[in-house]
């Protein structure tokens, strides 16, 4: 069967959460992407066991030619030890359990090092896609300023400019987004090398919720593997704190599609700045006129994302 030829060359960089994970899943499926490397960030995880899942996933997908960096900078606002613990779930679901993988964390290089060479190597410009915080590649930006012309832009599910934050912690206004808030430094840091910035915000991820409907569907399709397995990482979700209601996002999973359905997204050129210290740590917020220029994902074609996700997470691969 004709294939699409592997064009478009990626990193991640992810920390590890269940959304992290169908994020990588659906990365996986998409066979335009040429996927260079994994970086893992331990903010919303525990280094181990996102490291194990990781693993798993690349094993079951036949893809362990694709080679993982794991961080070792811890942040400097820690996601609570509850969420963290959470995904090791995952590695104990009946489609993963059987993977064995026992991965020794000091086998595996530093992400700075793999971002670095994945970078320097690569034939053309490489995109990379955060679904965490941003501190792994701003070190590798800092550590070899030559890699910032080998990057074509950076997509990363981070920030919330016009809608109220996610981050609801002692000190703090509830103005941030998590992922910017685990290291508001290193957010600002971002935007001062002024590589394009695309921001897949809670604006916009706000927009789709993982609704019990849309389980239901994917539930429909469960005859295939990856379908079943996306079923049931979504599943180990329902019980998310602090609310009662099921609010689980899309998040990391729709910045991730932003790679294969652009078209699906509304974004907007912003001047931009973010807070780095105090109660407002980590906001990021519209500055006309001086601040960093960015794009800003501000709407999303709903229909044309779930109906994606449906097919691509029905494919076999
Ligand atoms: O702020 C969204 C980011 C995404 O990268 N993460 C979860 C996604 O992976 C942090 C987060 C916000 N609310 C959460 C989060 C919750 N209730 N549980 C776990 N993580
Ligand atoms: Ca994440």
């Amino acid at each position: 069967m004709f294939k699409k030829i592997r064009t478009r060359p990626v990193i991640m960089d992810h920390d590890g959460s269940a959304d992290d994970f169908l994020s990588l899943i659906l990365l996986l499926s998409m066979e335009h992407i040429d996927l260079l490397g994994v970086s893992i960030t331990p903010a919303d995880c525990y280094l181990e066991n996102a490291l194990e899942t990781t693993l798993k996933l690349l094993t079951k997908a036949k893809r362990t030619n694709i080679e993982i960096g794991i961080g070792h900078f811890h942040g400097i606002n820690a996601f609570p030890a509850d969420w963290r613990a959470k995904p090791k779930i995952l590695n104990a679901l009946p489609d993963l359990i059987g993977i064995d993988t026992n991965p020794d964390p000091s086998a595996f290089r530093n992400s700075q090092e793999l971002i670095i060479e994945k970078l320097l190597t690569a034939q053309e410009t490489v995109t990379v896609l955060l679904t965490g915080p941003c501190s792994s590649l701003v070190q590798a930006i800092e550590r070899e300023p030559k890699i910032l012309n080998h990057i074509a832009e950076v997509v990363w599910m981070g920030g919330a400019f016009d809608v109220p934050g996610n981050v609801v912690t002692y000190n703090h206004n509830s103005t941030a987004e998590w992922n910017v808030f685990w290291d508001p430094i290193s957010a600002k840091s971002l935007l001062a090398h002024q590589i394009p910035v695309i921001f897949i915000p809670l604006d916009v991820t706000n927009h789709v919720p993982v609704t019990i409907d849309f389980l239901k569907k994917l539930a429909n399709q469960s005859s295939q593997s990856w379908a079943n397995l996306a079923g049931q990482f979504w599943a180990t979700t329902l019980d998310t704190i602090p609310t009662y209601e099921y609010t689980y996002f899309m998040w990391d999973v729709l910045a991730t599609s932003f790679l294969h359905i652009p078209e699906a997204f509304t974004l907007e050129e912003a001047e931009v700045d973010i807070v780095t210290q105090g109660a407002s740590a980590g906001r990021t917020y519209r500055k006309a006129n001086s601040g960093y220029h960015a794009k800003v994902a501000t709407d999303v074609n709903k229909k044309l994302f779930y109906n994606y996700l449906l097919g691509a997470l029905s494919t076999t691969y």
